[in-house]
């Protein structure tokens, strides 16, 4: 019975950090109507990873890359046409003006990057 219940807490506490991680990265959706949105490059990670914006709007997004690896090095924007070679330590700009609405990904080279940009 013991070990029946150190499992059943220890599926518990590996739901809750599962959740935690996907509350943490999907539910930062920010909302923009275009402007500037500073996004950090690290770990793996865009943050924030997914940008609301409205379609005609003109978006500055400046990418500051502290990932030092190979990996991190371009964001290409998949179905924009925009891609953009990041400067370690330093702060890209990339200006888009997306007039589509849909929802667009943005990633590395290698695709590990992921984000997505939601055009409304
Ligand atoms: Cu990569």
């Amino acid at each position: 019975m013991s070990t029946f219940l150190v499992n059943l807490s220890g599926l518990v506490l590996m739901a809750l950090i599962v959740w935690w991680f996907w509350l943490s990265s999907k539910g930062r959706a920010t909302q923009h109507s275009g402007g500037v949105i500073d996004i950090m490059v690290d770990h793996g990670v865009y943050e924030p990873a997914v940008i609301k914006t409205a379609a005609g709007a003109t978006l500055q997004l400046r990418f500051e890359r502290r990932d030092a690896s190979p990996c991190a090095e371009q964001v290409v924007f998949h179905g924009l046409d925009v891609s953009e070679t990041l400067a370690i330590g330093e702060v890209t700009t990339v200006t888009l003006t997306p007039t589509q609405p849909g929802t667009y990904r943005f990633t590395c080279q290698m695709q590990m990057y992921q984000g997505t940009l939601i055009v409304e």
